[in-house]
């Protein structure tokens, strides 16, 4: 049978191993162990995710440290990503109870209407290895609060982390049954996406594997999809005179998790009289940054990226964009030749004729100069993906217009593109995702409406067009 092996980015060391798992075995075990679930009462399967957090509580930062090995993150972020796994618990609870709880209508039939939420059945959740534990929790937890059984599928980088999570779940008493593992690539993926007992799937990755997933369940119109996917997120530097907290802020959305997270930003565009200032403070802070292991003491600001394949393949996106009309700011190098610790890149691609739409997974900032307020927008706006945007700077009047004709999921002013609120609705538009697939709104994903009239006695309402007896 073939195996599955994690290793530590920052190391190379062999952290994990497991056998590939049988997917119509494990997806026939959530079948038979759905109908129970759904049977218990919904205070029941809150009283359980609450134990949840207090297994995790007891374990933080044996959690933390794995999350850290196993991705490179260091410790302060490990930490934060189980801060949000904890904190996603109230989070969704309250979600259910707003976004699916029983309301009644006035639905203009006779009778009492009222719309009530069902669970779907057998829910495939499909994680990814930025935040191993955070977001595939920030679907399990509000499939498993509306009554289904899930299958966590995680990423083939993060597969302990996958295990960990759900065995906090087990020992807080939700049925192994219930949330059940399975190890596995895209071969597997494949089969439980389009598996006929899988009622729905919430996944968060890449866009080229969401869109693949679209296009293999369009002739399933009845199963429920997220996609959660990623971004080419635009920040836009227009008057302001903070220039160091604008650095930092810039720093923050592009390079923090080393670049790999949905919402990083990927493309600064800047007014040009704001231009050489900006990058001098830019550069500044890029050169004192800490690349390094996630337990060195002092600790980085980033860790290595996930493995040696994606370091190679940013390396080399950075000489494309280099070598097709781009100016190099800060070159990306490659620290270590062994391990994939490697440097911010920052490169000015104002001059390129055609830049290219697709999501940079890492720490790989392009710039763009415009002298024009409405051009930063349309340059903004200049992609397919449609996640998150930022305006820093700027007046009221530019940050409304900006709001309005903006296309994204995520509108900030003065603040990073990432570091979202788990307790808001979290998605993008376009290549990035089916609307708000993650975070508060992931509940409206993990229940059906029911519309049911209900009448005391029954009565049929048309009394024309019969003969008399
Ligand atoms: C980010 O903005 O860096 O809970 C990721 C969620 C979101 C994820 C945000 N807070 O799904």
């Amino acid at each position: 049978m073939t195996e599955l092996v994690s290793y530590e980015p920052a190391t190379g060391e062999e952290l994990w191993r497991g056998a590939h798992g049988d997917v119509d075995k494990i997806v026939g075990v959530a079948r038979r162990a759905w109908p129970q679930w759904a049977a218990q009462s919904l205070a029941t399967r809150i009283e359980l995710v609450r134990r949840f957090v207090n297994e995790l509580r007891k374990e933080q930062d044996e959690f933390a440290e794995l999350i850290a090995r196993e991705t490179g993150k260091p410790m302060w972020e490990a930490r934060t990503e189980v801060e949000a796994v904890i904190a996603k618990v109230e989070i969704s609870i309250r979600a259910y109870a707003e976004r699916t709880g029983q309301r009644k209508l006035d639905s203009g039939l006779q009778g009492t209407a009222a719309v009530r939420h069902k669970p779907h059945g057998v829910m495939a959740v499909l994680g990814p290895y930025n935040f191993p534990a955070h977001l595939p929790n920030g679907h399990i937890i509000p499939a498993l609060i509306a009554g289904n059984a899930i299958i966590l599928k995680p990423s083939e980088k993060t597969p302990a982390v996958g295990e960990a999570l759900l065995k906090y779940m087990n020992r807080a008493g939700i049925p192994s049954a219930v949330v059940q593992l399975l190890i596995g690539g895209p071969e597997e993926g494949k089969a439980l996406v389009a598996h006929p007992d899988v009622d729905g799937v919430l996944f968060t990755g890449s866009a080229q594997v969401g869109i693949a997933i679209n296009r293999k369940l369009a002739t399933e119109p009845g199963k429920i999809l997220a996609l959660e996917m990623g971004g080419n997120n635009p920040l836009i530097v227009w008057d302001t005179p903070k220039l160091n907290d604008v650095a930092a802020l810039i720093v923050q959305s592009a390079f923090t998790t080393a670049g790999q997270r949905c919402t990083a930003a990927r493309r600064l565009i800047v007014k040009d009289t704001m231009y050489d200032e900006v990058i001098d403070h830019l550069k500044k802070l890029v050169d004192r940054l800490i690349i390094g292991g996630p337990f060195d003491d002092p600790q980085p600001f980033m860790g290595p990226v996930i493995d040696n394949r994606t370091a190679d393949q940013l390396t080399e996106s950075f000489l494309y964009l280099l070598s097709n009309g781009g100016k190099a700011i800060s070159h990306m190098r490659r620290l270590d030749e062994n391990r994939p610790f490697i440097t911010p890149g920052m490169i000015d691609i104002t001059d390129m004729a055609e830049r290219p739409d697709v999501e940079l997974f890492g720490p790989l900032l392009q710039i763009i100069k415009v002298d024009d307020f409405d051009k930063a927008i349309a340059e903004a706006n200049n992609t397919r993906f449609g996640l998150s945007a930022s305006l820093v700077g700027g007046t009221p009047e530019q940050y409304n217009r900006f709001w309005a004709n903006i296309r994204a999921g995520i509108v900030n002013w003065n603040r990073p593109t990432n570091g979202a609120s788990s307790a808001a609705p979290f998605g993008g538009i376009g290549f990035s995702g089916n609307h708000r697939p993650a975070a508060y709104y992931a509940a409206d994903y993990c229940a059906y409406p029911v519309t049911s009239t209900e009448m005391e006695q029954p009565r049929a309402s048309v009394g024309v067009g019969f003969k008399d007896q």
